[in-house]
């Protein structure tokens, strides 16, 4: 059979296809996607799960007049694939290829450059405002997860899509999947919806419409009774979107193309914000991702057996800091019954699955709603508990308001277990963690600290947990270094002196550490000696050393994995202005101001001379610096 993939140019291409020629394209993007993603790590079971979706929605609308905005994004692969990306999709994820998720610099179907859960339908709120005013008559459409429809912003932008009244359209993509199981009570909610299978619009224009449209058997008969099912719906309050005054349509099969252009269609017809409840499998046509779909969610590469089975790639890799990170938590819950973990809909990710077997009554999966969680764990804490919120670096970000009120300013004592700390590299800008340390130190009551290596990572903890006002510890996505040395204990604002050299100082912050050390000996087979030295802490940073570095050595060098603008490398700056010391031979290695993009880690670290030979080279680059400076001026 001639492959019709391949020769969509342009999503329009889709509208004069019949059913039969769509559901082949959807068999068609779902080879290539279990293809491709057997060899390259990325989303996989979301996406196999929103094929037909994509299909009807860009078959029914035409995205270049009207706006669609994926929730999160992670689930924007087969859009590629039928707007004129299929050529470029081998790339995805790689340097300079397509990101895995929606960009609008690849094409104007992408709208914004997404990644973080939630905002989609406020997003779609703001585009419909703005074409209202602008005299625009296209449509407005929304595809969120019922992983994410729980945030608390959901519903700050269905409050206001049902005051503005335009005409829109949330589709509530069910698949009871968030990464791990949903949880919550809009969970408990949505099961309601699945299982009595009623058609709850039972407003006369919505009846008169319905009546319209033959969707499913006998359209009279089945309406007859979805009426009844309705009002009963509505009698056991089943009726929550309505009452927030949006239209409820659903739910409805969302892998059939037929069925949900017809409601597409229908729909957009409606008044008003519409909600259709679609209901798919996460992983659907790939037997092993819709029997697995966490562990598929974001598969390492993997083989098929003859057997079908899908087999990982690779063997077991060195501990990763956030295994050591799960451990060190686990053993603090052995030993302290007041120590609470809080997750934001990440136990899969966090590796926590353990901890909420054992501490089922200490565990808390609140969903996604970073905000909620934070302001959650600061009411534990003002309790008498030692709540832990982990979480990614990233999406910690939603919760800042949070971390100020809810925590900061009452001076509580809450640990920030923050995951994926730095540059997360092929996942691309909406993911790195970069801008923690410069976010965090800002706040008073708020102590800054990242491992050098796994020996530090429980010992932070340890330390944070009996400590009285609120600790980040900052740690990567990567195995852990384990540095051999005599292990100094954390102690406020101290840093540690790794090895000593006169000629200069590299300052490190986290996760740099073994690069560093790798550039120093690097440097001392030239004949350059300099101290490397791990700092632990960004806040309070060690003053000190800082006072040390400036007086004893002719160039320092700070190193970080994160933003240079009010990062580790300012604070130095800051203390050395404090402290009325010179800072003209510091040298700062860290991020720029500028958004990284994705690229696999060791290129992005190229680029950023966050690796052994960048920092080697800056050294040198340095000692070049101080030479010419002291023959400018023989004083200094
Ligand atoms: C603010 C935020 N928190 C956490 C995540 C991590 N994350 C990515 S996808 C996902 C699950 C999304 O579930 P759902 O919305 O139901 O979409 P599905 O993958 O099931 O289609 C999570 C928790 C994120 N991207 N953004």
């Amino acid at each position: 059979m001639t492959k019709i993939l391949p020769t969509i140019k342009n999503a329009l291409d889709l509208h004069p296809m019949s059913l039969d020629q769509l559901e082949q394209v959807a068999d068609e993007i779902r080879d290539t996607l279990c293809n491709l993603l057997r060899i390259r790590a990325a989303h996989f079971a979301s996406n196999l799960g929103v094929v037909e979706l994509t299909l009807a929605l860009h078959s029914t609308f035409d995205f270049l007049q009207d706006r669609l905005i994926w929730d999160t994004g992670h689930q924007v692969y087969p859009q590629k694939l039928v707007t004129g990306r299929y050529d470029e999709f081998q790339t995805i994820r790689t340097r300079g290829g397509l990101m895995g998720y929606p960009n609008p610099a690849e094409s104007d179907y992408d709208l914004f450059m997404t990644g973080h859960a939630g905002s989609s339908v406020s997003t779609a709120v703001g585009l419909r405002s703005g074409d209202d005013l602008m005299g625009r008559d296209n449509y407005t459409v929304a595809v969120i997860g019922d992983g994410a429809f729980p945030s608390g912003i959901v519903f700050e932008a269905i409050n206001n899509a049902s005051e503005l009244k335009s005409k829109m359209l949330v589709v509530l993509n069910d698949n009871e999947m968030s990464i791990c199981p949903r949880v919550g009570g809009v969970a408990s909610y949505l099961d309601k919806l699945r299982t009595n299978r009623v058609y709850s619009g039972v407003k006369s224009e919505v009846v008169s419409m319905l009546n319209k449209v033959p969707v499913l058997g006998d359209p009279t008969e089945r309406l007859l009774f979805q009426i009844k099912e309705g009002v009963k719906a509505g009698l056991h309050g089943g009726m929550m979107f309505e009452e927030f005054g949006f239209k409820y349509f659903g739910p409805i099969d969302g892998h059939d193309i037929g069925v949900m252009k017809k409601y597409l269609k229908m729909v957009r017809e409606v008044d008003g914000p519409v909600l259709l409840h679609v209901i798919t499998k996460k992983g659907h046509g790939f037997q092993p991702a819709a029997e697995d779909p966490v562990f598929f969610h974001t598969p390492p590469t993997f083989d098929m057996s003859d057997e079908g089975d899908a087999v990982v790639n690779g063997g077991a890799s060195s501990k990763a800091y956030t295994n050591y990170a799960r451990d060190a938590i686990a053993d603090q819950m052995r030993h302290n019954d007041k120590v609470t973990v809080i997750t934001a809909a990440m136990c899969q990710g966090n590796k926590l699955e353990p901890v909420r077997e054992e501490f089922p009554d200490r565990f808390f999966d609140v969903g996604i709603c970073e905000s909620h969680a934070v302001a959650f764990a600061g009411g534990q804490a003002k309790v008498g508990l030692r709540p832990i919120v982990d979480i990614y670096s990233t999406f910690l970000q939603r919760s800042y308001d949070q971390i100020f009120q809810e925590v900061c300013l009452q001076g509580l004592p809450v640990t920030f277990m923050l995951d994926r700390g730095g540059l997360t590299a092929t996942d691309g800008p909406t993911h790195h963690g970069t801008f923690d340390y410069s976010y965090l130190r800002a706040f008073p009551n708020m102590v800054v600290m990242a491992p050098g290596d796994a020996n530090d990572l429980g010992a932070m903890l340890d330390f944070s947990l009996s400590h009285d006002v609120a600790c980040s510890i900052r740690y990567p996505k990567l195995a852990a270094e384990e540095i051999s040395r005599e292990l100094q204990p954390i102690e406020l604002g101290k840093s540690e002196t790794l090895s000593e050299g006169s000629d200069g100082a590299i300052v490190c912050i986290g996760t740099p550490l073994k690069d560093c050390l790798d550039a120093a000996a690097q440097l001392a087979t030239e004949g350059i000696n300099v101290s490397v030295i791990n700092a632990r802490f960004v806040k309070p940073i060690d003053a000190d050393m800082v006072k040390r570095c400036l007086t004893e050595f002719d160039f320092v060098v700070t190193v970080e994995e994160a933003m240079l603008m009010g990062g580790f490398g300012s604070a130095f700056l800051e203390e050395a202005n404090n402290q009325r010391l010179s800072t003209v031979n510091v040298h700062r290695i860290g991020i720029p101001d500028e958004f990284v993009h994705h690229a696999q880690r060791h290129e992005v670290l190229a680029d950023l001379k966050l690796d052994a030979a960048g920092v080697a080279s800056v050294c040198r680059d340095a000692i070049a610096l101080s030479t010419e400076t002291a023959k400018v001026d023989p004083v200094a």
